[in-house]
């Protein structure tokens, strides 16, 4: 290199006006590490608690499965509250709320017109009645996003089995997607085949569950009429069942599966608890459960609501595990959701706010072992901005993040937060806390392996000035977005 003492001027103005500065220096962000969620996938897993509605023929015969027998003259509701669902839904905390439009009776809540089989047929509002429509108009007035179940397995129809029944479903589906405003959700139920009225035939009747579908049909035409909506099936494509109904994740929970393997009824429940760690396809988890021991309601269950307590710890197996929760609240024969679940939902929402809503990691300083440079140091992860996060630098697939507290602080909650916009990393990672002059491992009851999008670890209730959080093993450098410290009442 020549000496040139005019360019070497020109060089110091620059380091003056801060040109070449640590404060302006652009630093590459970590490349994606497949498979990456979509933004639909990341904005439906931000919404973290949502609701299920099971109502219909069954909510008037106290049954969980109707046949499909029972003639459309018995939907006989005096009233349907929509709006007392979407508000006490709202005020619950719940993001989205999914309908079941038609559940396995084959009962349509909408008239549709590719069957007799609906509300035009019933004596509710004499037959001008459209609770989908209801219950859209109700989500959007009290701002919360609106998803359709539509049963693939129909027990009234007569053509069920055949390929005419699918061309069936699929013009119900189109009539869903395109006569409601946005939909956000569309719910595949695995539930498939078996015994049935099926117009009067009264049969069992079997489908292959891989191939009689064809749902990438579904696929196709959701993407195309409603951009912004997830799919929810055994095997996704926008989100997966997490293999029971009880709401709970597995600790360690990865986000994907082998899109090769898995189908639309796909039972081998214990993987989709966990993921496939070597998943090809992005599928969160969604924990369906409900607040209640039936999907449908029955008064005799009244006394059976859960308590606040026991959606609390759904919240902790499900969002604190990687998931997102998905409550049923079934309304009753009087078109309403029950005051016991209300209840219950209140409370739940108000507890969980008294254990996490106030983050002592805002007063915290937080150190890392290593970063990849400005913008990706240990500061984004107690700035509440969900875009920002520290990284170190490529290659390095371990680290320590320490937080300092101001003074010896309470506390018995923590939250952690990759950035899974660039897919979900961490595999294995511990907790230590600093007290009586030494660094102690923070007492948990679970494995500390996955993170992703949201992991919340609870444990009785210590006293530090110092938490440190050592990532072990990852895919790929971490990235995480955000920690939250707290102390639960
Ligand atoms: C299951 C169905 O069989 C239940 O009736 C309920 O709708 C639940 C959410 O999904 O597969």
């Amino acid at each position: 290199m020549t000496h040139n003492p005019l360019a070497s001027l020109f060089t110091a103005a620059l380091l003056l006006l801060g040109v070449y500065s640590n404060a302006s220096t652009k630093v590459k962000a970590p490349a994606p590490i497949s498979p990456i969620p979509t933004r639909n996938q990341v904005d439906w897993q931000r919404m973290e608690t949502t609701a299920f509605i099971h109502f219909g023929m069954n909510t008037f015969h106290n049954l969980e499965w109707g046949d499909g027998s029972a003639p459309a003259t018995e939907f006989a509701p005096q009233s349907v509250d929509c709006d007392q669902w979407a508000r006490v839904l709202s005020e619950g905390g719940i993001k989205e709320v999914i309908l079941t439009c038609k559940h396995h009776d084959g009962f349509c809540l909408w008239p549709s017109r590719y069957t007799d089989y609906t509300i035009a047929h019933s004596p509710y509002k004499n037959g001008k009645g459209d609770i989908v429509g209801e219950m859209a108009a109700a989500c959007r007035k009290y701002g919360l996003k609106f998803g359709i179940y539509l049963s693939p397995w129909d027990r009234h129809q007569a053509s069920y089995g055949t390929p005419a029944y699918v061309e069936h479903y699929y013009k119900q589906l189109h009539e869903l997607l395109t006569n409601y405003g946005d939909i956000y959700e569309v719910w595949l139920d695995g539930a498939n085949g078996g015994d049935g009225y099926y117009g009067g035939a009264n049969e069992k009747r079997t489908i292959d569950r891989r191939t009689y579908y064809d749902f990438s049909r579904a696929a196709k035409m959701v993407a195309e009429l409603q951009p912004h909506a997830v799919i929810f099936s055994d095997a996704g494509p926008g989100c997966r069942w997490v293999g029971n109904e009880k709401g709970f994740a597995d600790p360690t929970n990865w986000s994907f599966l082998r899109s090769k393997d898995v189908f639309v009824g796909y039972d081998k429940a214990e993987e989709l608890t966990t993921g496939h760690p070597d998943g090809d396809m992005w599928a969160a988890s969604e924990c369906d459960v409900s607040i209640r021991p039936g999907w449908f309601y029955h008064a005799n269950e009244d006394a059976k609501v859960k308590t606040p307590d026991e959606l609390l710890e759904i919240y902790y197996k499900s969002v604190g595990r990687n998931g997102l929760m998905l409550l049923n609240l079934p309304p009753g024969p009087d078109g309403r959701i029950h005051e016991a679940d209300i209840n219950s939902l209140m409370n739940f929402r108000k507890k969980l706010n008294a254990e996490l809503g106030h983050n002592l990691a805002n007063k915290a300083k937080v150190k890392a072992s290593d970063s990849r440079g400005n913008g990706y140091g240990a500061a984004t992860v107690n700035d509440g901005n969900f875009d920002t996060y520290w990284a170190p630098h490529d290659g390095i697939t371990n680290g320590m993040l320490t937080l300092t507290f101001p003074k010896a602080t309470a506390i018995n909650r923590l939250m952690l937060q990759e950035y899974i916009p660039l897919g979900q990393r961490v595999k294995a990672f511990h907790v230590d806390y600093y007290a009586n002059g030494k660094w102690q491992r923070l007492p948990l009851d679970e494995p500390t392996t996955t993170i992703g999008y949201k992991r919340l670890l609870r444990f009785p209730t210590i006293t530090t000035n110092k938490v440190r959080i050592t990532i072990s093993d990852a895919r790929a450098c971490p990235c995480i977005n955000e920690i939250g410290v707290f102390c639960a009442p």
